[in-house]
């Protein structure tokens, strides 16, 4: 199995890339973000639930997440490899990772990081709200405090996998094909 986290802070490009690459590697792409959003769409408890912590730029309880991953698992077993976006967002999600990937003895082959900095990320959120509707891109008060979350809650996740010496830091500046061509590079280097 392949597994592969794509890893980077909001608006780094994660769902756009993550697109590209389930298509050209065959891998069953679990967006949290995604599985949130559709949750609220059906006016789920859990997705109302959740709306309250995205409308704020706040992450969603650990439990409610690895829940959610743990039956997109379950629901995917015959899948060549997964590819995480958005996902673990924090040090208890990632441990939880590893520990469900274990029992299918399985492991994360590769975290690729999306680097981008800061203006460009809060520019990219600002665009992306004119036609999103996703309430998180409302207004640049919650951009930035998306991005101090990040900083605290989910860059730790980036060191949990740099121990294991599964990083590999990629620039996230530039076009979309672009930036494809260098992750694309990098699978590849993993999968030969
Ligand atoms: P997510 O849905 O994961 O989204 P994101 O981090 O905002 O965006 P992403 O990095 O995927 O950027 P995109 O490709 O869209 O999270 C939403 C919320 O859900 C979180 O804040 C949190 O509350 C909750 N949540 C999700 N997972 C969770 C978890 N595990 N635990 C707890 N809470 C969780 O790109 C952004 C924009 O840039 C787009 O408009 C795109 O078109 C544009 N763009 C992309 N690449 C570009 C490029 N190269 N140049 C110019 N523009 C580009």
């Amino acid at each position: 199995m392949f597994n592969l986290i794509l890893f980077g802070p909001p608006g780094s490009g994660k769902g756009t890339q993550s697109e590209k690459i389930v298509e050209k590697y065959g891998l069953v792409h679990l967006s949290t973000g995604d599985l949130l959003r559709k949750e609220r769409q059906m006016k789920t408890p859990l997705g109302i639930e959740a709306q309250q912590f995205i409308d704020k730029g706040q992450l969603v309880p650990d439990e409610v997440v690895i829940g959610m991953i743990s039956s997109a698992l379950d629901a995917n077993a015959e899948a060549r490899g997964f590819l995480f976006d958005g996902f673990p967002r924090t040090e208890a999600q990632a441990e939880a990772l590893d520990k469900l990937l274990e029992l299918k003895k399985s492991a994360i082959s590769l975290v690729l990081f999306l680097e981008v900095n800061e203006e460009e990320l809060i520019s990219r959120l600002i665009n992306r709200g004119k036609t999103s509707g996703r309430s998180d891109d409302a207004d640049e008060n919650i951009q930035r405090k998306r991005q101090d979350v990040y900083k605290k809650e989910t860059l730790p996740v980036a060191a949990h996998y740099s121990k294991l010496k599964k990083v590999v830091n990629v620039d996230g500046m530039g076009t979309i094909d672009e930036i494809f061509g260098r992750l694309s590079s990098q699978i590849e280097k993993k999968i030969r």
